[in-house]
């Protein structure tokens, strides 16, 4: 088995699908969590100078949806053909969308601002795109492409206590109930609910 080891900050965020997958794929791995206070010393040491990071028997490397994608097709939850793989890199490209939208919001500093981009963003957008991807896990038997598990369920089952803090809508588990279902489906896979039970706690 290769020596694995993944290196992200303190959350679950955009680390925790990555986490997820060598979960359900069984392979061992040292989970690193660095702190705010540590991160500037190995900063220069990742591929791009970010994380998440994958390092393989010593070999890093960088950006979630192509580490994803890679322990996708690793552990047999990909596309059987690149068509298959299409639908599934259109729903998470949309995933994407959604989450860089709203994290666009929560780092922006100036609280007047902030305010008229959430306000933009939850009278034009979020609308139409959580109920857009709501639709699509209903069409696809509470997944989010093929209907069937594919990595792409990781990444939102990772990501949703992230996206939920990023968007601001209290009551989204109750307007959008496959997304809270599809998060529990993949939780609830044995490897994957065995490393939950036992990973450092974090909210988001
Ligand atoms: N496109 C990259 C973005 C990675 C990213 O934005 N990482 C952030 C944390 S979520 C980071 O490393 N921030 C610290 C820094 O840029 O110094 C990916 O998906 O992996």
């Amino acid at each position: 088995m290769p020596e694995v080891k993944v290196y992200y900050f303190q959350v679950k965020a955009v680390g925790e699908p990555i986490r997820l997958l060598l979960a359900y794929g069984g392979q061992e791995f040292q989970d690193i969590r660095l702190s705010k206070a540590d991160w500037p010393a190995l900063k220069p040491t990742m591929p791009f100078g970010q994380m998440p990071v994958l390092e393989i028997d010593g070999k890093k490397y960088a950006q979630s949806t192509a580490i994803e994608r890679y322990l996708g097709r690793k552990y047999e939850l990909a596309g059987k053909d690149i068509e298959e793989d299409f639908e599934i890199d259109q729903v998470m490209d949309f995933f994407t969308d959604i989450r860089l939208r709203a994290a666009a919001v929560f780092k922006e500093s100036d609280e007047a601002h902030k305010a008229k981009m959430q306000k933009e963003n939850e009278t034009n957008h979020y609308p139409g795109m959580l109920k857009k991807l709501n639709e699509i896990i209903i069409e696809n038997n509470g997944h989010l492409a093929l209907g069937r598990l594919t990595w792409a369920d990781f990444v939102f089952a990772g990501m949703y206590d992230c996206l939920k803090v990023l968007v601001q809508i209290s009551d989204i588990d109750e307007q959008y109930p496959s997304f809270k279902k599809l998060q529990e489906s993949v939780l609830s896979i044995p490897k994957v609910k065995a490393f939950c039970d036992q990973a450092p706690k974090a909210d988001w």
